[in-house]
């Protein structure tokens, strides 16, 4: 579409799941296209988090791109749960395969992007020191990307090695013979937790909150369960489509109070002993609605904790309390809970010992020095907004996108943000993002952004904004749906609790995907409602602002 020298149509930051979904669909669709990544390759969360036992806790069948029957035939997964490795092995496949390297350019950061009216164009400032100009900007830069550190004191005071997980070397440390102190239990820590845990001479992790770990139940994958899988692959993908969590398991509506207890404890052991994700979430419709409901599985999950852990006082540290079960993301794994019984793994409950400060030889607790070779900090993400206020961006009238986000992020249906148009966001604040399959998210977004670009182009059109009147109805309407929820309840990353200072605003949509892609298509079916379209100024004729047709 561009015939301007150094001028593409789409410029995609990133080269994760969704910049590389955005690199083949928009460039497919006779798009010019030039993506960054700061990374020297391919894979995005999973290039940045290779840290011992990542991998991702949806299953390959779900959690891969569904645009291409050929890709799901020829790419054989290993694992119901594949790792951090295999997950960038197949995303470097999806790349050669789609031959959409040599749209990248690797080990660039994207520093600032400015919108420039006069000319409808986005100038981005890259960090080897050069510009471009883009029509589009697609932040594909995911939603867990910046690091948070401990914020604790002395950090810099730290003799041994000290990594996060979300930017683990890419030389993979020696664990053996080492004391190593983890702080985090979340996602990433339990992870690490359970698999340093007897590599190493001494493990002790620091909690501060303590999660609801269910069963993983992950295991190699045979021809017959491939074969199983692909037979039904479509259907899947299409149930997928329409249901809560982009995952092929509508959610049922029976209430939890209203099961007897035989069967209502039938339903938990059979979620429990067939584990997955969303397993205790889908036993009942009123599990993340009824706080009498929740509290049924989560006094489950202790139960379970009771029994597995050995020692009364360690198991009593580790039962999750202060936040309804599912506000937090629940965690995966088969022995987390058992390697408490370990002598060579210690249990530091911050709650009751609190950490002092960080110095030389380890960490300073309220009842003492504990000594330490290397520190892992599974501390979590400035999630969500992080990666896009990292970038100096900077929309209509020079209007910073930090200073608009002050009092908390908004875009209209977490697509576009209003005063700074023609910037897509990928699975953006007001999108189910992590609340649902971020695969099947990813792709319903690129899509829709590819065929509004097509849109655009078709009808003459050089600009297109969210509505602030839209806007604000449709973040008003992400509270809403939030409301009508125990989500409210959690200090969780999905309302920025977890970074002090940071504006708290429940960010993800909880409507479900299948209703937010209905949305989204309607949208776009009545000619972009609650969208601002200009036309392209033709010479010697006014440029025209249209308001989405049905605005
Ligand atoms: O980060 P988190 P994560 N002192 O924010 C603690 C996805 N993911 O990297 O709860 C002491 O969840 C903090 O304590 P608290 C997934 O969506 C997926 O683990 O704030 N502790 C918490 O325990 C996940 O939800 C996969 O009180 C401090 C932990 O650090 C998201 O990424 C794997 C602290 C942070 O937990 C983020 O997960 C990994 C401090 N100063 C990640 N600051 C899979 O697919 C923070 N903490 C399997």
């Amino acid at each position: 579409m561009s015939q301007e020298p150094n001028v593409v149509d789409a410029a995609i930051i990133g080269a994760g799941f969704s910049g590389l979904y955005a690199i083949k669909r928009l460039r497919d669709a006779g798009f010019s296209v030039q993506a960054f990544e700061a990374g020297d390759g391919i894979g995005g969360t999973w290039y940045w988090n290779h840290y011992p036992g990542a991998r991702v806790d949806l299953e390959c069948w779900d959690y891969s791109y569904s645009f291409s029957p050929e890709l799901q035939d020829e790419w054989d997964w290993s694992h119901r749960y594949p790792t951090a490795q295999e997950l960038m092995r197949y995303l470097e496949h999806v790349a050669d395969r789609f031959k959409l390297r040599e749209h990248i350019q690797f080990n660039t950061r994207v520093d600032a992007a400015e919108f420039i009216e006069a000319e409808n164009l986005w100038l981005l400032r890259t960090s080897d020191g050069k510009t471009l100009k883009a029509r589009f900007v697609v932040p594909a830069t995911g939603g867990l990307s910046v690091p948070k550190p401990p914020e604790i004191p002395g950090i810099e005071t730290f003799a041994g090695e000290a990594y996060h997980t979300g930017r683990w070397p890419r030389q993979e440390p020696a664990y053996e013979g080492k004391r190593i102190g983890v702080i985090g239990t979340g996602s990433s820590g339990v992870q690490v937790i359970h698999t340093l845990a007897g590599k190493c001479k001494h493990l002790t992790v620091f909690q501060r909150t303590a999660v609801f770990v269910v069963p993983a139940k992950n295991h190699p994958l045979t021809p017959e369960m491939r074969q199983r899988v692909r037979a039904t692959y479509a259907e899947r993908r299409n149930l997928s489509r329409i249901t809560r969590f982009g995952i092929p398991a509508p959610m049922p509506t029976e209430s939890a109070l209203e099961a007897t207890p035989e069967e209502r404890q039938a339903k938990f052991e059979n979620a429990w002993v067939n584990s997955q994700l969303l397993g205790f979430r889908q036993c009942f419709g009123d599990i993340l609605s009824n706080a009498e409901a929740n509290e049924l599985v989560a006094e489950f999950i202790r139960g379970k904790i009771r029994e597995i852990v050995k020692d009364p006082a360690t198991a009593q540290k580790l039962l999750p309390y202060g936040f309804p079960f599912g506000t937090k993301r629940p965690c995966l794994s088969d022995n987390y809970y058992s390697v408490y019984n370990r002598d060579d793994v210690s249990l530091v409950d911050l709650k009751s010992t609190p950490i002092v400060r960080i110095v030389p030889e380890g960490i300073e607790t309220t009842e003492g020095l504990i000594e330490l070779d290397m520190l892992i900090y599974a501390t979590g993400y400035d999630a969500l907004t992080g990666a896009l206020t990292h970038i100096d961006v900077r929309g209509v009238g020079g209007r910073k996108l930090n200073d608009k986000w002050t009092d908390g992020a908004k875009a209209y249906l977490g697509l576009m943000t209003a005063g700074f148009p023609n910037l897509f966001t990928v699975t953006g604040p007001g999108s189910p993002g992590p609340l649902a399959n971020m695969s099947m998210g990813i792709e319903q977004h690129v899509d829709w952004i590819t065929q509004c670009m097509e849109y655009l182009r078709d009808h003459g059109i050089a600009r297109i904004d969210a509505d602030p009147a839209a806007e604000d109805a449709w973040m008003q309407h992400v509270q809403e749906v939030v409301s009508r929820t125990l989500y409210e309840k959690a200090n969780s990353w999905y309302r920025g609790a977890n970074v002090p200072g940071k504006p708290q605003l429940f960010l993800p949509y909880l409507g479900g995907h299948g209703n937010y892609r209905r949305k989204c298509d309607d949208v776009a079916a009545a000619g972009y409602q609650g969208f601002a379209l200009t036309r392209r100024a033709r010479a010697g004729q006014p440029v025209a602002d249209l308001a989405g047709s049905a605005a």
